[in-house]
C-alpha cells in the first residue's frame, strides 16, 4: 500500500512538473510528434514521448537555462536540424513571454529537441536514443 502512495506521488509530481514546464515555452502542449504519425509529443524536453528520462538536446538547454524561454534559447538550435527553437515552436521572432498572448504566435511546426526529419543523415546522431 505505501509502495502504491509512494507510486502515485511520483506520477503525480512527474506530470505536474511536465505541464508547467510546457507552459514555459512557447506552444508548448502542441509540439509535433517528430516521427509523422501524427499528435503531439508531451514530453518535450525528453527523449521519451510522454516525458520523463533522458532529457534531449533541448531539454538540456532548457534545464540548464532554469527552466525559462529566452532569446538565447529561442535563437539556439538545440538539436542541430537547421532551424532554431524559436522557428520550431512558432515563435520566430522570439518574443513570447511566458503568459502573455502574441497575436502573431505561429503553430509549431518541428520538434526543438529532437532533429528531423527523424531518420535522415544529418540527425543521425540522435539514432538509438528514442523510438518512433
Ligand atoms: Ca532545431
Amino acid at each position: 500500500m505505501f509502495a502504491c502512495v509512494i507510486l502515485f506521488i511520483n506520477v503525480f509530481l512527474a506530470v505536474s512538473g511536465l505541464f508547467i514546464y510546457r507552459g514555459r515555452i512557447p506552444n508548448g502542449d502542441s509540439v509535433p510528434n517528430p516521427c509523422g504519425t501524427g499528435g503531439t509529443w508531451n514530453g518535450v524536453g525528453h527523449y521519451n514521448q510522454n516525458g520523463g528520462g533522458t532529457l534531449n538536446p533541448f531539454g538540456l538547454e532548457f534545464s540548464l537555462n532554469y527552466r525559462m524561454w529566452t532569446i538565447a534559447l529561442c535563437k539556439a538550435d538545440s538539436d542541430g536540424d537547421g532551424k532554431t527553437n524559436g522557428e520550431e515552436l512558432g515563435d520566430p521572432f522570439c518574443d513570447w513571454t511566458e503568459g502573455v498572448d502574441i497575436n502573431h504566435l505561429q503553430a509549431a511546426t518541428g520538434h526543438p529537441g529532437i532533429c528531423e526529419p527523424v531518420g535522415s543523415p544529418v540527425c543521425a546522431a540522435q539514432e538509438g536514443k528514442f523510438s518512433c
